[in-house]
């Protein structure tokens, strides 16, 4: 097994690539765009924007090394059953979870908000996990995908910091997965959150995981070469 090291905080931390994947997290229209979920809560999601160019990045050095890559998206089943009561009750009712909106209903699987956004979308062969919480692991078989596949660290990016990514870091850890959180190819709706929920992962010595970059971890994927192409072999 080849370790490669990636700079991050709290400090370097040494990945196998082959055992490694990068999970983008929420990178969906619903977010991002004006007239989904996240405008509908009054948020300015030009804000999200400065992730997509990183995750972009990632994503396409990923695809060339052959490092697996999962995507995710929240929404509930057209009926709302899988949403909690209390989910769908908040914010006026024009407004919230399963209301119509101009890109269909809000949160809704199979609606066009609830699509990535075209610039990151999915290339045949990635898993898509819905989800119906904020976290990846809470009722969907990621962590099954995962382990069937001895996978030991997530590399991880996408929307937003503090709520999807933050409560998907926290799942992983628990479960024993290292998570190295690209911090620019993630945003929030508050820069202050942002900021802080990335301090929050790497401090008291990393205790949900580590921070680093996508310039980072590119350059130790580069670095790394035939070593992460191995994974192809375990491609999810
Ligand atoms: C939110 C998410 N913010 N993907 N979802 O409701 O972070």
């Amino acid at each position: 097994m080849r370790r490669s090291r990636i700079s991050a905080e709290p400090f370097a931390i040494e990945v196998d690539f082959a055992r490694a994947v990068f999970l983008v997290i929420d990178m969906q229209r619903d977010f991002l765009e004006p007239g989904g979920f996240g405008a509908a809560l009054g948020n300015d999601v030009s804000l999200l924007r400065r992730a997509v160019g990183p995750c972009g990045a990632m994503l396409a050095g990923a695809r060339a090394a052959g490092l697996p890559v999962i995507h995710t998206r929240e929404g509930h089943r057209p009926d709302l059953a899988d949403a909690p009561p209390a989910k769908p009750l908040r914010g006026p009712p024009e407004k919230r979870i399963g209301a119509k909106g101009p890109m269909g209903r809000i949160l809704v699987r199979g609606e066009p908000g609830h699509d990535i956004i075209p610039e990151l979308a999915p290339i045949p062969g990635e898993p898509v996990i819905d989800k119906p919480g904020k976290g990846a692991f809470f009722q969907t078989d990621l962590d099954l995908m995962l382990r069937n596949h001895g996978i030991e660290t997530l590399l991880v990016a996408g929307v937003t910091t503090e709520v999807c990514v933050h409560t998907t870091v926290r799942e992983a850890n628990d479960r024993g997965y290292r998570c190295v959180v690209l911090g620019d190819a993630c945003a929030s709706y508050f820069p202050e959150f942002h900021a802080v929920g990335l301090r929050m992962i790497a401090a008291q010595g990393g205790i949900f995981g580590w921070v680093s970059t996508t310039d980072a971890v590119l350059a130790a994927l580069a670095a790394d070469g035939p070593a992460t192409k191995a994974a192809k072999e375990h491609a999810l």
